[in-house]
């Protein structure tokens, strides 16, 4: 997967992607990120980006013109092999856009290339949005200073959905989310800390309980915590039995 970012801080991108799992699918060839000073395609001797908004009020608006020079002078670099190659999606990040989910991640990571443009200040000229992105998200009912931490969410979520990323062979496939579920909890050695016991039946060797005991305990979880997921996650009959036995220790004790 190829991502490109369109950015007035290609710094805050660094850190985040040379470190872990992102500098590791870089490293295997899975990830390439090509980071694009908008900036440098601003015209001008200051290279102005952002202007006021036309009929007033406060903050500024991102300009029209080094966006779609930045955009398109990247496209123009691509092969373009009559109709069979699609053009890479232009995301926009915004709080505006389609709230960012783990099925979106997945549609995301079967696209060869990603193109995501970070919005800052008040917002971007309305004509970028209608004349050159395809899509907008948003990664949550919160603001942000700039769409920056919002497109690393993205290329994260992506890119351990990328073949061969994650080490163990179907991590992300058992991960809160891709079961429709929250995780029940985990744990690791020692057996006893502080007298805080590790339950039993995991340290019991016996594949088939543990994996029963794993789902009851991500059941419970999700039951407490996020019950709106129970209304969408794919349920066996096995576990509708379980929670139909939660419900009614629940309403005995209440
Ligand atoms: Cl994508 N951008 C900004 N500025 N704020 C956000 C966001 C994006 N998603 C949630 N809040």
């Amino acid at each position: 997967m190829r991502i490109d970012i369109f950015t007035l801080f290609p710094g805050m991108f660094t850190a985040y992607l040379d470190e872990s799992i992102l500098k590791r699918a870089q490293a295997m060839g899975q990830l390439t990120v090509h980071l694009h000073h908008i900036r440098d395609y601003a015209s001008g001797k200051h290279r102005i980006t952002d202007e006021p908004p036309f009929g007033g009020g406060g903050g500024m608006v991102l300009k029209p013109e080094p966006i779609f020079t930045a955009v398109e002078s990247l496209l123009a670099t691509l092969p373009h092999e009559g109709a069979e190659r699609e053009r890479p999606p232009l995301i926009l990040m915004t709080p505006q856009g389609r709230p960012f989910t783990q099925t979106i991640a997945q549609e995301l990571a079967q696209h060869a290339h990603l193109l995501l443009l970070c919005g800052r200040y008040e917002g971007v000229d309305e004509r970028v949005r209608t004349h050159l992105v395809s899509d907008e998200i948003s990664i949550g009912d919160y603001v942000l200073t700039g769409g920056e931490l919002a497109a690393l969410v993205i290329v994260d979520a992506v890119t351990r959905l990328l073949p061969g990323v994650l080490g163990a062979e179907g991590a992300a496939a058992s991960d809160s989310y891709a079961t429709g579920l929250l995780e029940g909890p985990h744990y690791t050695k020692p057996a006893d800390f502080r007298g805080w016991q590790v339950p039993d039946v995991l340290r019991s060797g016996h594949a088939a309980h543990i994996a029963r005991w794993r789902r009851e305990a991500a059941l419970r979880r999700t039951w407490q915590r996020r019950p709106d997921l129970l209304l969408t996650a794919p349920l066996t009959e096995a576990d509708k039995w379980f929670l139909r036995q939660l419900a009614q220790e629940t309403a005995l004790s209440e």
